[in-house]
């Protein structure tokens, strides 16, 4: 039997093509993530291979990779996480199936490590529980039996081209020769036809590894396929469609004519809901139904309470423009939005259960295990805090917290707004620190009084002469008394403010400025109704949300 020049170990001929050997690897990982997520499917969602190791790298990021993410990715942040795990994901299945072309074992350890990594994410995940185990016990089992039953079709397929090797159908790669579609007739054409016997070996074991290659394949897709749609048909759109009329309770807003300069660039004054801003450590949107729902408030209360759906929704009710803004909001970043809430106000619920002297702050939990703490203070002082069930007249949209979530105007996204709420515990600052206070955050976090030039854009042209210039201002239940403009460093003149809606929302402003030809700064600065400017002085969104005034650069022509 001829030995290939390349190949010097008589005895270990067989060695499998770079190409089949890269297909095995992709291909055993493929079946692995599809048929975990089959399985998360019909059982946990999150439980998800993917999901759980990518959600655990996001609560492993370092900040300051975090903060490159979301400058770089803004929210697509998740997607752009996902597409990175997926080329990771080919490159080491790949690499697998390169390093296993004489043997299956190493391309078997990769499997099984790969598997253990998505175990002990699933395990270190917040929302634990053993259930989640079995997508990714299921994951790797799948995992290693293609990679296995594929690497040995590809062994023989391999063994049976070196029998023929002497006859041009070596199993050596090489500029031209094509080891992924070949078949049998193509064999049959080459000159060596009359060498029957080894040649139909290798025409059926060639056909053997492409029939395990699209088993595998198609098998994996269907898997995929229907775990994909197990999990976004997990019921909270349906459940979300089936919430019947929102009740009509008297709000501030019958007229909102003056509330922007949308005419002149400004946002709305309401951000539509699909343009409502969105953050949060997600992977996939967490799946609750109204019928499932179930908020336990409990801690240093006097007595527990255990609430439905409909409970919460049975009691009083309260609408409240509330402008929400995310702590990593850049100076003159767009994480921040207005819509209108409709819940029950917070304040009702802890009068309710009877809060101890001693409790401090609201420990909050999503259902995916995300937490808030909430100082107690903040939420009491009148403001028109609440567990929001609906946005701008409809119920939450799922990736806004469906079907309940907590929103405390005034307080950053990071300390208040907890989405998918299903637990609230009274408890003090010492006893509890939550998600993102663990990572180096805040745990006071109230929202600085901020201002922005929507327009013009930084880095645009505008006609010389006289220009507008317009943007939004805020001081969430302090109120917008004042917002100011200036040039190149001169006088500061004060801006038009659009009609005030409410203290606990943003507010539109317009000015016109005389700008001569050539480069120009332009900044703006907001005062609250306290007397209060927005600190000058530049600092980073951690630990309690940047300062500093919105800047812009352009050109008059
Ligand atoms: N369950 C859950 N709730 C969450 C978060 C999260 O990651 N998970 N992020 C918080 C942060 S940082 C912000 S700014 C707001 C954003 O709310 P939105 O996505 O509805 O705009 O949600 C808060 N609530
Ligand atoms: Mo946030």
């Amino acid at each position: 039997m001829p030995i290939a020049t390349d190949d010097p170990t008589p005895g270990c001929a067989t060695r499998v093509d770079a190409r089949p050997a890269v297909l095995c690897g992709l291909l055993g990982v493929a079946a692995a993530l599809a048929v975990g997520d089959l399985v998360a499917g019909v059982l946990s969602p999150a439980s998800s291979p993917v999901l759980a190791v990518g959600g655990q790298f996001i609560r492993l990021t370092p900040e300051w990779l975090k903060a490159l993410a979301i400058a770089t990715f803004g929210v697509y942040d998740k997607l752009a996480l996902l597409l990175g795990m997926a080329v990771v994901l080919v490159l080491v299945a790949a690499a697998a199936g390169l390093g296993s072309r004489r043997s299956a074992a190493p391309g078997a350890l990769v499997v099984v490590l790969l598997g253990l990594v998505a175990v002990a994410s699933a395990t270190a995940a917040p929302a634990f529980s053993p259930v989640d185990l079995l997508a990714p016990l299921a994951a790797l089992v799948a995992g290693l039996a293609v990679w296995l039953g594929l690497h040995r079709l590809a062994m023989r397929r391999a063994a049976a081209a070196a029998t023929v090797g002497g006859s041009g159908a070596s199993s050596h790669d090489g500029p031209g020769r094509d080891d992924g579609g070949d078949d049998a007739p193509s064999v049959t054409e080459q000159p060596t036809v009359h060498r029957k016997g080894p040649v139909g070996t290798l025409g059926a074991t060639r056909r053997r590894f492409l029939l395990g290659v699209v088993g595998a394949a198609a098998g994996a897709a269907a898997a995929a396929a229907v775990g994909r749609w197990l999990a976004v048909t997990g019921g909270a759109d349906a459940s979300r469609a089936a919430v019947g009329a929102l009740p009509d309770v008297p709000g501030p807003l019958a007229d909102l004519a003056g509330a922007d300069f949308a005419a002149q660039g400004t946002p709305t004054w309401l951000t539509p809901t699909n343009a409502f801003y969105r953050i949060d450590t997600a992977l996939q949107v967490p799946q609750l139904t109204t019928r499932d729902y179930a908020l336990r408030i409990h801690g240093l209360v006097d007595r527990q309470l255990r609430l439905s759906y409909d409970d919460l929704r049975s009691r009083r009710l309260v609408e409240a423009p509330i402008t929400m803004t995310c702590v990593s909001n850049e100076v003159g970043g767009a994480l921040i939005s207005n819509a209108v809430f409709l819940g029950v106000p917070l304040t009702d619920l802890l009068a309710e259960v009877g809060v101890r002297p001693e409790a401090q702050q609201i420990a909050s939990t999503s259902v995916d295990g995300f937490t808030t703490g909430t100082p107690i203070a903040a939420v009491t002082d009148g403001r028109a805090a609440m567990l929001a069930v609906a946005m701008n007249g409809e119920p939450l949209p799922v990736e806004h917290g469906f079907p309940v979530r907590m929103v405390v105007p005034g307080l950053y996204g990071f300390v208040s707004g907890c989405k998918w709420l299903t637990d609230m515990e009274l408890t003090t600052f010492d006893e509890f620190t939550s998600y993102w206070q663990q990572r180096g955050w805040a745990a006071q976090a109230p929202v600085k009084t901020q201002s922005r030039i929507d327009v013009p854009r930084s880095g645009g042209s505008v006609l010389a002469g006289r220009t507008t210039l317009a943007g939004v201002a805020w001081a969430q239940h302090t109120g917008v008394a004042r917002v100011e403009v200036r040039a190149d460093g001169g006088a500061w003149q004060d801006a038009e403010l659009a009609r005030d809606v409410s203290i606990d929302t943003w507010r539109m402003w317009r000015t016109d400025v005389d700008l001569s030809p050539g480069a120009h700064r332009l900044q703006v600065r907001a005062t609250d109704r306290g007397g209060d400017t927005q600190v000058a002085t530049p600092s980073l969104t951690i630990p309690d949300g940047a300062t500093g005034w919105h800047t812009v650069d352009v050109t008059a022509i």
